[in-house]
């Protein structure tokens, strides 16, 4: 019965809707508004019960506001990055199916008016409450923030969660720390919890996952249905502009040896593109058009750049095959201009690292393009492989339902409005037992979920609780943190010192000395050190 589900109510929108951005995320919305609903109905159903609470949300990507979005905006037609739009639209239709109440803008004047202080009496304005109950942004956006709420700021920012592709990680979110300790970058210090950072894959479960969608379904009868794709011998080029192909010459010829070789490289008026004479170029396609063709593609082949972005998991989910550069040594902030500033020390290990860890073969083919056999007999081996399409469960529209709806139910704190409750109750508490409002310690995951792992020494707990098959859990590091749980393991510590040092809780073998935590911001499952087992609370997963 879609007339008794949210999304019947009439949507707010207060943007400039011509701009490119715009027009890239509301139709991608639109286009995908069916799969939505589809999903939405699927979860009404399994769920059991009909309360939970309706939310104000105020939707503003800085990125797309001010000068930065005026030079965003020229790129989009351009081959600029679109991965935080496809974001931005997904995380919309997720909130609107949910329930919420959404704002959507992506102006600061208007920022003002929605959220600015009052104009007082004399040079002093009057700060209004915030009427939101959540704000999603990004790292322009916080910025935009902060100058609009002047002294408010601080005191509702646990309300805020930051679209962050990349990954925040907590030394550099901590300000002093960061600092102190050189982990200052660009981005970073903004003393947040370092789960109100949301990233576009799972980096580290110190942040927030919020992910995308990519879901390759078909219309069967009344139900929509996974796809299967006819494979043409065809391979498609992941570089929308001319620079991403530089030095790649060798590589994609041995694949067109193969395959007929596909590409979508963006054409300035005016300009010849240097791209090899064996490549059928298409010029930059609409998103639609651009996954028609994956459809037909066999092969998804990768350049090395760019990173981390959500093309490979579309081509995958339509039947490609993704081929991609291994990185060694591994690209990261210390040896890599794009990664440079950005606060994470994660190695890249190829572009595309979720896609070559998470999923792997048959699908992800993570290759050494210096060497031309290694590519030949990955060609020949995926040639003669019958590759279905596949879509990891988190990123199909009923994982990020679920995935959002499990944030917003326990990161979340219950305030002035309380009872607006309707729609996916049975994961909703009453009152939410955490929250990035008060200071007390997480309750939720609940300490029965704790798996106690001693990593090795150099080992971050991102890596010691997926070598057992866990996820680090950072919400239950408190428990971890007393000289009895270094007892529990069997270490007998020559002394217990509390430090604020982003690797504590650890135990160090040289003179066995045992580190305890002093800062909980600073609790984080990334960060290793030579010298330092790590104590890491692990805890299972739903595959996917
Ligand atoms: C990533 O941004 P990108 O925009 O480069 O990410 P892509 O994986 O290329 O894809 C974004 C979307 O662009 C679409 C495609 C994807 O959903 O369907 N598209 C298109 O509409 N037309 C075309 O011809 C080709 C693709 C990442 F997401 C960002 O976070 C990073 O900043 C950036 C750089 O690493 O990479």
């Amino acid at each position: 019965n879609h007339s008794s589900l949210p999304w019947h109510q009439k949507p707010q929108a207060i943007s400039n809707n011509s701009s490119p951005a715009i027009k890239f995320i509301r139709s991608r919305v639109e286009k995908m508004s069916e799969q939505w609903i589809q999903a939405g109905l699927r979860m009404k159903e399994s769920s059991n019960n009909t309360v939970s609470t309706q939310m104000r949300v105020l939707l503003y990507p800085g990125a797309l506001s001010g000068s930065v979005g005026q030079h965003f905006e020229a790129m989009v037609e351009r081959g600029g990055p679109l991965g935080e739009l496809v974001q931005w639209a997904d995380l919309s239709a997720c909130l609107t199916i949910l329930g919420h109440n959404l704002i959507f803008s992506t102006s600061q004047h208007q920022l003002h008016s929605l959220i600015g202080a009052a104009p007082g009496r004399g040079s002093c304005p009057i700060q209004r409450p915030l009427t939101f109950d959540l704000i999603y942004t990004d790292y322009h956006g916080l910025a935009h923030l902060q100058g609009a709420m002047g002294l408010a700021f601080k005191h509702y920012q646990c309300r805020f969660r930051i679209l962050d592709s990349f990954g925040t990680e907590p030394a550099f979110n901590f300000a002093s720390y960061a600092r102190s300790h050189g982990y200052k970058t660009l981005w970073g210090s903004w003393d947040l919890q370092p789960l109100q950072y949301m990233t576009m894959f799972p980096h580290t479960p110190d942040n927030s996952f919020l992910g995308f969608v990519s879901e390759g379904t078909v219309r069967k009868g009344s139900e929509l249905e996974p796809a299967s794709y006819k494979k043409d011998r065809i391979a498609v080029v992941y570089g929308k502009q001319e620079y991403m192909w530089q030095g790649k010459y060798e590589y994609v010829k041995v694949i067109s040896e193969e395959l007929e070789t596909h590409a979508t490289v963006y054409q300035p008026p005016g300009h010849t593109l240097h791209l090899p004479s064996f490549i059928r170029n298409h010029g930059l396609l609409t998103q639609e058009h651009f996954q028609q063709l994956l459809r037909k593609a066999k092969l998804f082949v990768g350049l090395g750049f760019p990173y981390e972005g959500p093309a490979p998991i579309e081509a995958i989910g339509m039947g490609c095959v993704f081929i991609q550069p291994r990185f060694d040594p591994p690209h990261s902030s210390v040896n890599n201009d794009f990664y440079k500033g950005k606060p994470t020390t994660r190695q890249i290990s190829s572009q595309h690292p979720y896609a070559e860890k998470f999923i792997g073969k048959p699908y992800v083919w993570t290759v050494d393009v210096t060497n031309k056999t290694d590519i030949r007999e990955a060609i020949k081996a995926i040639l003669r492989s019958e590759v279905k399409s596949f879509t990891p469960q988190e990123f199909t529209c009923v994982g990020m339902l679920k995935r959002v709806l499990g944030y917003i139910t326990h990161q979340f704190l219950l305030g002035s409005n309380t009872n607006r409750c309707q729609f996916f109750p049975s994961l909703c508490y009453p009152k939410s037992p955490k929250n990035f409002c008060s200071k007390s310690v997480p309750t939720w995951p609940p300490k029965s979920a704790l798996r106690v792992h001693l990593g090795p020494l150099g080992q971050s707990c991102v890596s010691a609780c997926r070598r057992s098959s866990l996820v680090c859990e950072p919400a239950l590091f408190h428990h971890l943190n007393t000289p009895a749980a270094f007892t529990r393991l069997g270490l007998s510590c020559a002394s217990v010192l509390p430090e604020l040092n982003h690797l504590f809780p650890s135990y160090s073998p040289w003179g066995r000395q045992c580190g305890l935590q002093q800062e909980p911001l600073l609790f984080s499952c990334a960060g290793s050190d030579p010298s330092y087992r790590r104590l890491c609370p692990c805890r299972s997963h739903l595959t996917g």
